[in-house]
């Protein structure tokens, strides 16, 4: 098996409504994705989806990273050697995860899909056929989100909840999601997200509040950077303090396990540079006993296949997934649709991640020759 050709192709997904975090609203989202191809014409399909300020990639520098730069020393490569294909990558560009991340997820859906197996059965195999999903509420106004969350618990979709916020004064976002927590009570598990948006004086402040509230986690609340901030808060409260934007390298998982900076890891394929090293940032947290949550860069059906599938494979996934973003989108770019029922996400049974693109809507969504012109 050899790869013979990797295509790349950016493509914007609108959403159904505007999705407020701290740093942008998403009214559309671009996401890169790439087709791998082996000399015998099967195909693997990866997704790189770019949240705008969240990390340093771009949609249109992980095109040109991967046609200009890493697609030519990986062609000729065995799409089954994962860890020398990343080694490839590592010695042309340092970082730039999410560009080597959507090649490897390619090269991973190629390979299951010629063994004819899951992606999961490449590591270590399923231990969870469902995943409890949680969504993310971010209507920027705390009675559109308590009627969404009310929306989804009576659909039997959703009881985990996740509020954005950071984006305006410290005391609105405390009242409007312990307003969300309160009307919510003892049906519904919620979560804040802050998006490394306060310092640690805001952050002690808003978090005394928010364990009062009955809030469950407190994910990122300081930038990536402060890692001995993050230590004092995870000493201070009982509230676990989860970590995202701070953790994507194994190196970077190893220093806030060592320094106990969070005691939970927000786990993303792309942010962790693909299957194999999310793999690895996960056994860190295993080692070091911290807890698992499986997050989302927002991908559609595609990327979301191929998270479920590795988060499928992880002994512990204490905090569910956050896998909604394909119920997010106002379409899909899919054949087949992922499966949502009963709280919870049904990992797709594959080949590969189980999804194949549709090609009329890849026609229409495409940036470069489609019709739909981004919101
Ligand atoms: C993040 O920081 O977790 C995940 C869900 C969502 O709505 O935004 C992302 C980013
Ligand atoms: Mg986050």
């Amino acid at each position: 098996m050899r790869i013979a050709s990797i295509e790349t192709i950016i493509v914007d997904l609108p959403t159904r409504r505007p999705h407020h975090l701290a740093m942008a609203t998403i009214n559309s989202q671009g996401r890169v994705l790439a087709r791998i191809r082996d000399e015998n014409g099967n195909e693997g399909i990866g997704e790189a989806p770019v949240i705008p300020h969240y990390g340093a990639e771009t949609v249109e520098g992980i095109k040109l990273l991967i046609d200009d730069y890493l697609s030519p020393p990986v062609i000729g490569q065995n799409p089954a050697a994962l860890e020398a294909i990343l080694l490839t990558m590592d010695k042309i560009v340092k970082d730039n995860a999410y560009a080597k991340g959507v090649v490897e997820m390619a090269c991973v859906d190629l390979t299951a899909r010629s063994f004819g197996v899951s992606a999961a059965a490449l590591f270590g195999g399923a231990v969870r056929e469902q995943i409890p999903t949680l969504w993310v509420l971010g209507t920027g106004d705390a009675a559109k989100d308590i009627a969404e969350a009310e929306e989804k618990m009576a659909a039997g979709l959703y009881k985990l909840f996740l509020v954005k916020i950071g984006k305006g004064d410290p005391r609105d976002d405390v009242a409007r999601a312990s307003a969300v927590k309160q009307a919510l009570g003892d049906r519904a598990r919620v979560h804040v997200d802050i998006n490394q948006s306060w310092n640690e004086t805001t952050a002690v402040w808003a978090i005394e509040r928010l364990q009062d509230a009955g809030i469950a986690v407190i994910e990122q609340p300081l930038p990536r950077a402060d890692i001995e901030g993050m230590r004092r808060l995870s000493e201070r409260f009982a509230v676990p303090i989860m970590a995202d934007e701070a953790v994507d390298t194994i190196d970077s998982a190893m220093a806030i396990a060592r320094n106990r900076a969070a005691s939970a890891f927000s786990l993303k394929v792309v942010k962790h540079g693909g299957l194999l090293r999310t793999r690895k940032v996960a056994t860190i947290a295993e080692a070091a006993g911290l807890s698992l949550f499986g997050g989302t860069m927002l991908e559609s059906s595609i990327g979301t296949a191929a998270s479920a599938q590795l988060f499928s494979t992880v002994s512990r996934l204490d905090w569910g997934c956050q896998l909604f973003a394909p119920e997010l989108f106002s379409d899909s770019l899919t054949v087949e649709q992922l499966v949502y029922q009963d709280f919870h996400l049904v990992v797709p049974s594959g080949p590969g991640f189980g999804m194949t693109i549709d090609p009329d809507k890849l026609a229409f969504y495409r940036r470069d020759e489609g019709r739909y012109r981004r919101a």
